[in-house]
């Protein structure tokens, strides 16, 4: 396994890790023991090796990439992203006041916003949790006033460079799906 990691991502200043240890304890073996690379703002596969055993300062063109030659994108910034958590797929809610909450995340950007929308209607601002930086995620929440019957949830977030999310659906490879996450739900009276 070799993957790739830009070294001005590595070199600007952000949090980017040698970890050995998580949650207070020593690394887990499925997350990389006894030392894996973290670097946020970067997918797993250009900047996260496992079980690290050397590090070679290169260029993109000079090496060989396992996923690369697998028909991924040489570098893959992690895109602006959100994603519904609660209620799930076809959950049955009842009708009044529904937490429609989730995650959002622009990693090393940052989010400004979340908006959710109900049955392709207007978006509607959520409420952000605290930011802890910008390379975590961010937690979100809209109090829905859900009326009886099927419908469908939507959400999108837009990350402090001004940039929404693009609600054109791409699959992963190469570089990342896009797309609004949506979640269908039944409300009973
Ligand atoms: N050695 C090694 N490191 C690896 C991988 C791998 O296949 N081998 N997969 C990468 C990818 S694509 C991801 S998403 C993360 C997943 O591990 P995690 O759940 O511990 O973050 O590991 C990364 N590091
Ligand atoms: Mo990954």
């Amino acid at each position: 396994m070799t993957l790739g990691t830009p070294v001005e991502a590595v070199m600007d200043g952000r949090e980017a890790l040698l970890a050995v240890g998580m949650n207070g304890e020593p690394l887990p073996f499925r997350h990389g023991f006894p030392v894996r690379m973290i670097v946020p703002g970067l997918y797993g596969y250009v900047s996260a090796c496992k079980w690290l055993r050397e590090l070679r300062l290169t260029t993109f063109a000079a090496y060989d990439a396992y996923w690369v030659r697998r028909s991924w994108a040489q570098q893959a910034p992690v895109k602006t992203q959100s994603r519904i958590d609660t209620p799930r797929p076809f959950a049955e809610v009842t009708a009044g006041g529904v937490a429609v909450a989730g995650v959002a995340w622009a990693l090393h950007r940052g989010i400004a916003r979340v908006e959710v929308r109900v049955d392709a209607g207007p978006w509607r601002d959520a409420r952000l949790g605290t930011a802890d930086g910008d390379d975590t995620w961010r937690q979100w929440v809209w109090i829905w006033e859900a009326a009886p019957g099927g419908h469908t949830l939507e959400v999108r977030a837009t990350d402090r460079t001004g940039a929404a999310q693009t609600g054109d659906r791409t699959g992963t490879v190469p570089d990342g799906a896009t797309g609004w996450h949506a979640v269908t739900v039944r409300v009973r009276g």
